[in-house]
C-alpha cells in the first residue's frame, strides 16, 4: 500500500442525498437499467495516462503535478501502478487503458524499452489477478518521443515505419498478455504540418497497408479483442487523416478493413471536427463501426482538445441515447480520456474528478434509458419516417429514377412539407434529463 490516497474512502453508492462528497449519487453499479447492471452498461476506465503520467504542464508553463512516482525507473513505473491499482479500487473501476509510455520507462533503445515495457506488463497482470480492474484497451504511444515528430506509419522514412511495426507488435503482444479487450491507435502524427514537404498520396498508400499489417497479426496471434481507430481532425499535427467518423470509414474501405476495424469516439475530437459527440456516435453505429468512446468535453470557445472530465449530464444523455439504440457496448467501453487542471492539485482532485465524471455519464445512462423507454421519441422519428412503409414508396427505391419520376404525374403529386416537431422533441428531452 502506498499512502497517496490516504483517508479516501472508497467510493460507494449513496444516492442523491449523500451527505458527503465522497460517495455516488446516481452511479449505482448494481442498478439494473433496460434488463442490464448499469456498471455492464458503462464499463467504465481510468486512462492511465492523464491521471498517472500527465505531469501538469501547459504550453506557457511546466509541471504542477508533482508525483512521487515521477521519474524513469522501474521502481517508479511499480510504484506508479501500485498508486493506479489502488484508485481503481477506491472507485470499484473495471477497467483501465494504457500506453506503453505510460507504464514504462523510455529505454536507450528499442530493445530497453521492450523489456521495461514486458516487465511491467508482467507486474500489471500480477495487480489484475488481485483487484478488479482490467485492462479495457492498449496503445502505443507514437507520437511523444522526437522519432514520431513526422508520423509513425506514415513517416517518410521507412525505418521509422520498421520502429512503428515493433512498437505496435509489442503493444499488441502486451494488451493480448493482459486480457485487453481492444487494441486502439490514434494517429496524432499520421498528417502533416504543410503538403509543401509532404506526399499525401503515398502516407495513406502506408497508413492503409500498415492498418491492414496490423489486422494480419492480431488473426496470426488470435488476438479475439476490437481493433479501433480513434479519429481526430487536428492537434497535434495540422492535418490528421483518420479526421472524423466518416473519413476513417472511407479509409477503411478503401483498404479492405470495413469488418476489421471499429472506433473509438471522443467527444473533443469531435467538437475539433464540428460535429456532435452523438453525430460520431450515431454515424458509427450506421456504418457498423461503432467500438467505444473516450468521455470527456472540451472547451467550447477556445478550440483546443482539454479533456476535462464532464459534467454536463443533459448533453451526454444525447451520446448514451445513441449507445442505447445501437445495442450498447460489446469490447468498448466508457475511458475517461480526461484529465484534472493544471491547478487541481491534491489526490482528493483525481479521486472527485471521476466521480463527478462517473455520476455524470450515470445519470446520462439512466436519461437515456427513460427516453426509449417511453418510445416517444422513437414514435415521432417513426412516424416522420412512415411514408416509406408504402409499397408505392419501397418500390422506388428498387426500381430507377425513370420509374420514381412516373409517380409524380401518376399519383398526382404536390407533397405538403409537415413540420420537424423539432422544439417539442426537445422539450420532450428535457422531461427525461
Ligand atoms: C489524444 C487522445 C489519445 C488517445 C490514445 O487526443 O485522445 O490520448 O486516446 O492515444
Ligand atoms: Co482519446
Amino acid at each position: 500500500m502506498t499512502d497517496f490516497f490516504k483517508n479516501i474512502p472508497a467510493i460507494t453508492y449513496q444516492g442523491p442525498a449523500a451527505t458527503t462528497e465522497f460517495a455516488f449519487r446516481h452511479y449505482n453499479p448494481d442498478e439494473v437499467i433496460l434488463g442490464k447492471r448499469m456498471e455492464d452498461h458503462l464499463r467504465f476506465a481510468v486512462a492511465y495516462w492523464h491521471s498517472f503520467a500527465w505531469p501538469g504542464g501547459d504550453p506557457f508553463g511546466g509541471p504542477t503535478l508533482q508525483r512521487p512516482w515521477f521519474g524513469e525507473t522501474m521502481a517508479l513505473a511499480r510504484m506508479k501502478a501500485d498508486v493506479a491499482f489502488e484508485m481503481f479500487d477506491i472507485l470499484g473501476q473495471p477497467f483501465y487503458c494504457l500506453h506503453d509510455a505510460d507504464a514504462r520507462p523510455e529505454g536507450a533503445t528499442f530493445a530497453e524499452s521492450k523489456r521495461n515495457l514486458d516487465e511491467i506488463v508482467d507486474y500489471l497482470g500480477e495487480k489484475q489477478v488481485t483487484h478488479k480492474a482490467k485492462l479495457l484497451w492498449g496503445t502505443a504511444n507514437m507520437f511523444s518521443h522526437r522519432r514520431w515528430m513526422a508520423g509513425a506509419a506514415t513517416n517518410p522514412d521507412p525505418d521509422v515505419y520498421a520502429y512503428a511495426a515493433a512498437t505496435v507488435k509489442a503493444n499488441m503482444d502486451a494488451t493480448q498478455r493482459l486480457g485487453g479487450q481492444n487494441y486502439v491507435l490514434w494517429g496524432g502524427r499520421e498528417g502533416y504540418e504543410t503538403l509543401l514537404n509532404t506526399d499525401l498520396k503515398a502516407e495513406r498508400q502506408h497508413a492503409g497497408r500498415f492498418l491492414q499489417q496490423v489486422v494480419e497479426y492480431k488473426h496470426k496471434i488470435g488476438f479475439t479483442g476490437t481493433i479501433l481507430i480513434e479519429p481526430k481532425p487536428q492537434e497535434p499535427s495540422k492535418h490528421q487523416y483518420d479526421y472524423d467518423v466518416a473519413t476513417v470509414y472511407g479509409f477503411l474501405v478503401e483498404f479492405g478493413l470495413e469488418k476489421e476495424v471499429k472506433t473509438n469516439i471522443e467527444q473533443g475530437h469531435a467538437i475539433l471536427a464540428g460535429h456532435s459527440f452523438e453525430h460520431e456516435i450515431a454515424l458509427a453505429a450506421a456504418l457498423g463501426i461503432f467500438g467505444s468512446i473516450d468521455m470527456n468535453r472540451n472547451d467550447y470557445q477556445s478550440g483546443w482538445d482539454t479533456d476535462q472530465f464532464p459534467n454536463n449530464h443533459a448533453e451526454k444523455a444525447l451520446a448514451f441515447h445513441e449507445i442505447l439504440k445501437a445495442g450498447g457496448y460489446t469490447t468498448g467501453g466508457t475511458n475517461f480520456d480526461a484529465k484534472i487542471r493544471r491547478q487541481s492539485l491534491d489526490p482528493e482532485d483525481l479521486i472527485l474528478a471521476h466521480v463527478g465524471g462517473m455520476d455524470t455519464c450515470a445519470r446520462a445512462l439512466k436519461s437515456a434509458a427513460a427516453m426509449i423507454e417511453s418510445g416517444a421519441i422513437e414514435a415521432a422519428i417513426q412516424d416522420r419516417y412512415a411514408g416509406w412503409n408504402t409499397p408505392a414508396a419501397r418500390a422506388m427505391l428498387a426500381g430507377g429514377l425513370e420509374e420514381a419520376a412516373a409517380r409524380v404525374t401518376t399519383e398526382n403529386l404536390e407533397p405538403e412539407p409537415r413540420s420537424g416537431r423539432q422544439e417539442r422533441l426537445e422539450n420532450l428531452w428535457n422531461r427525461f434529463v
